[in-house]
């Protein structure tokens, strides 16, 4: 298999840590490739028309994305039965958490692109403030509620969780949420020492 990926990406980081949690890490071939809206790389865009990565190339040639589409297929793949339950309540309870840190994910991915890639005479600082304040927001929910949040085993939504929380360091340092939500502190911090973390990480 072959992921289109890049290093920065949280969402190339969450599918890394579920493909090493599947056991799939060492089956994948990495193609690291840099996008950005606005740079529109055509010849990528013949594999994934929506031109985002991560995608993945299975072995029958079929290019999957997005992120939950491949650790899905990644986590069906392995037989795994925690990653993300088959039925029940607690697969809503996964897929809710999954949404949550992803959506904080997907403001701080879209907040990088209007400060950083958008010229600035097009910013439009009311849309910035609102990026930050649904991550606020988001943020101290699960500040809140972590026990509940992080509940039962190692999983999706706690991959998703970790990788949202090492892009905010790596790129928005500044909001400092370890002294606004202390509560996530701890977790964090156990999350990373995971081997499949660190494989996802490895420069850190
Ligand atoms: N919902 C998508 C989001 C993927 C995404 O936003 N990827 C970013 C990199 S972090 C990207 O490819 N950006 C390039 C662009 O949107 O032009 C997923 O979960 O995979």
């Amino acid at each position: 298999m072959k992921l289109y990926s890049n290093p920065a990406s949280p969402f190339v980081n969450k599918t890394l840590i579920i493909a090493h949690e599947c056991g799939l890490l060492d089956e994948i071939e990495r193609i690291d490739i840099a996008l950005a809206p606005g740079n529109p790389n055509h010849e990528f865009g013949k594999q994934n028309p929506l031109r985002q990565i991560p995608a993945l190339i299975t072995e029958t040639g079929t290019c999957l994305y997005d992120s939950f589409v491949i650790c899905d297929y990644l986590i069906a793949r392995a037989g795994n039965k925690t990653l993300l339950p088959a039925d029940g309540p607690e697969r809503t309870h996964v897929l809710h958490m999954h949404a949550l840190c992803n959506g904080i994910m997907e403001r701080a991915v879209a907040t990088r692109y209007e400060t950083f890639a958008r010229p600035e005479e097009y910013r439009w600082p009311a849309m910035i403030d609102d990026n930050f304040d649904r991550i606020d927001k988001g943020l101290a929910w699960l500040n809140a509620h972590i026990d509940e949040a992080l509940a039962g085993p190692f999983d999706l939504a706690s991959a998703t969780f970790v990788a949202m929380l090492k892009y905010l360091d790596f790129r928005f340092d500044h909001l400092g949420w370890r002294t606004k939500y202390p509560a996530l502190k701890e977790p964090f911090d156990a999350l990373s020492q995971l081997s499949c973390v660190k494989a996802a990480y490895p420069a850190a």
